[in-house]
């Protein structure tokens, strides 16, 4: 296994992103925390969480600049969708091309410009359904263990499966996976139902399990598109994946219901917006999801 693995700079410090620094430091690894170029970000100097016991931790996180960019070992990339282009941006052509980029948000559609960006890196993706609260700037809660899966985006990535060990020794559960884009398929197919109904109807993900007509029609409308992209999965598969995802989560708030009631903007576009663009060109119609798709950006400018 490469040297520094102990050594993880983290790009992005959301509710997931604070969650897993807490819970990465506490494995005994080095966490560093990368300051970009946006004023308006502040960074938890000292940074304390809760666990899924409700015990509270604190550590103190080191910093880094782009400048510091040959220092970045391992490069935990965990800002929202929209977010990764200019985050990575002051990175382009100082990270050293042998750092692995590993990037972890909800939705999809960044690759192709990380690929384009840093092409010699070794890039991989992962999902995870571990549930995670922003308390402040510098407090964060564990709120469900779930799993996390990483796997290759390109060649380069394949020589970094013990990262997976690694990243279990910190998390409640972490495994490789070859096939990282169907997670991520399947991954997206929840947060594009969970996400948008419970943030237009303000409740908590728990709420949907009395409404799983609803959900099922949203299932049903995605399986050409499904289909397509070698998710085989009949309608019963899809609806009780989504179903369950509520069930287990069924306290939290999602993080699109978390975004837009924090005035933010929300990852709508990587999510909805990415199964729309994926659907017109396969000349599929998907106007339940368009219909949620408006009603969020409909929120998200008031
Ligand atoms: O990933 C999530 C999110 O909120 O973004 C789920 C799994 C729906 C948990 O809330």
């Amino acid at each position: 296994m490469p040297r520094h693995l102990d050594h993880w700079t983290l790009l992005g410090c959301g509710a997931l992103g604070g969650v897993l620094a807490g819970l990465l430091a506490q494995a005994g690894n080095q966490v560093s925390l990368l300051r970009t170029n946006d004023a308006a970000v502040r960074l938890p100097l000292l940074l304390t969480w809760w666990d899924l016991q409700g015990q509270q931790h604190s550590f103190e996180p080191d910093f880094l600049q782009a400048k510091d960019a040959a220092n970045i070992r391992l490069l935990l990339v965990t800002t929202k969708a929209y977010q990764v282009q200019s985050a990575l941006e002051p990175l382009v052509g100082v990270l050293p091309s042998a750092t692995p980029i590993l990037l972890l948000h909800n939705g999809m559609g960044t690759e192709s410009w990380v690929h384009r960006a840093f092409p010699d890196n070794p890039v991989l993706l992962a999902v995870t359904s571990n549930g995670a609260l922003r308390l402040g700037n510098e407090e964060f809660r564990h709120t469900g263990a779930g799993e996390t899966w990483i796997g290759p985006a390109n060649e380069a990535a394949r020589v970094w499966q013990p990262l997976a060990e690694l990243l279990a020794r910190a998390l409640p559960h972490a495994g490789w996976s070859e096939e990282i884009r169907l997670r991520q398929w399947e991954k997206l197919v929840i947060n594009a139902i969970i996400n948008p109904l419970t943030a237009l109807s303000g409740e908590r993900n728990g709420s949907l399990l009395a409404r799983q007509y609803e959900v099922e029609a949203l299932c049903e409308e995605l399986l050409p598109l499904l289909q397509r992209h070698g998710l085989s999965g009949e309608l019963a598969f899809w609806r009780d994946k989504v179903l369950n995802v509520a069930r287990l989560t069924a306290d939290n708030f999602s993080s699109m219901h978390q975004d837009l009631d924090a005035g933010r903007d929300s990852e709508i576009d990587y999510i909805t917006g990415f199964l729309l663009r994926e659907a017109q060109e396969a000349q599929l119609h998907l106007p339940l999801h368009q219909q949620l798709y408006q009603a969020i950006k409909a929120k998200e400018r008031t």
